[in-house]
């Protein structure tokens, strides 16, 4: 038994050696195959590789479009160089323009800020000068006025002095002036010397006689008196009654202290007077004509 077990176990132990033997038969027939297939891959590889080192690649449909992008994209760049480059020299060429514009529009302003300076000075000295003129001129102007004042009075004076002299009577070197009214020997006075005159003072005898035509028919007070010193008499100008011209009348004077002014009468009116003609003395208080004298001298230079 044991035989036949131990033969049918060797014949079951066969088989599987012999499936097994298969087995790995397979499985390294199978690895060859596969160890075939890697040499004839890394062969063909390393042969490829060679290929591609020693042979020219060959372009293909999508490398010739990517030249010819990137030869257009170096075309656009130069393109825009140049354009950077024209528009760098054009804005180069328009500033130089705008500055040297700019240098002779600044150069022709500092001329006319310098002209203008001139001027301002010019125009200062000018009104410095005008005012200088004006303040002359406001003085002349003032002293014109002040000259026209004085002569207006000096005029509106002499037009009075001519209104007196159309009362007056010149003769010779004197001018004559007899009162309507009647006044005494002082106040009398006093009117001849509002005039600008004096009593008349009878220095000789043609004096005397012209005293006596323009008296008229009236006795007039003559600037004689002796009221100082009694029997002295002076003539209203301080002089002395010389004895070379009296014209007293006969017998006068003839009052003594109670008579003290003098007055001349004419030969018309004597018989009021005793018909005594010449000089007479009475009391200054009487009430008579008068007669004032002024020189020619005092009219021209008062
Ligand atoms: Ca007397
Ligand atoms: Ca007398």
């Amino acid at each position: 038994m044991s035989g036949l077990v131990n033969v049918g176990m060797d014949k079951g132990s066969m088989m599987e050696s012999e499936d097994r033997i298969e087995k790995t038969v397979d499985i390294y027939i199978s690895a060859e195959a596969v160890r075939d297939m890697k040499h004839k891959k890394y062969d063909t590889e390393d042969f490829d590789t060679q290929t591609v080192k020693t042979q020219t690649p060959q372009p293909t449909g999508s490398d010739s479009v990517r030249n010819r992008s990137s030869r257009a994209a170096a075309v656009c760049l130069v393109l825009l160089c140049v354009l950077l480059l024209v528009a760098v020299i054009v804005l180069c060429v328009m500033f130089t323009q705008e500055r040297q514009q700019f240098i002779s529009n600044n150069k022709n302003l500092t001329n006319e800020r310098d002209q203008l300076r001139s001027k301002n000075e010019n125009l200062t000295n000018e009104r410095v000068q005008l005012i200088s003129k004006n303040n002359n001129l406001t003085n002349e102007r003032d002293q014109l006025i002040s000259r026209n004042e004085n002569l207006t009075n000096e005029r509106d004076q002499l037009r009075n002095e001519l209104n007196i002299c159309a009362e007056w009577t010149c003769y010779q070197s004197s001018c004559y002036y007899i009162s309507k009214e009647k006044k005494n020997w002082t106040e009398s006075r006093t009117n001849c010397t509002e005039r600008g005159a004096d009593l008349i003072i009878i220095n000789n005898t043609e004096e005397q006689d012209f005293v006596k035509n323009m008296s008229g028919a009236a006795a007039v007070w003559i600037g004689l008196t002796d009221s100082d010193v009694e029997d002295t008499w002076k003539w209203v100008d301080g002089s002395t009654l010389t004895s070379g011209f009296r014209f007293w009348a006969s017998g006068q004077p003839d009052g003594g202290t109670t008579e003290n002014c003098a007055v001349t009468v004419p030969p018309v009116s004597a018989k009021d007077w005793s018909n005594l003609v010449g000089w007479h003395d009475v009391a200054c208080s009487r009430t008579l004509q008068w007669m004032c004298e002024k020189r020619i001298s005092q009219l021209i230079l008062p």
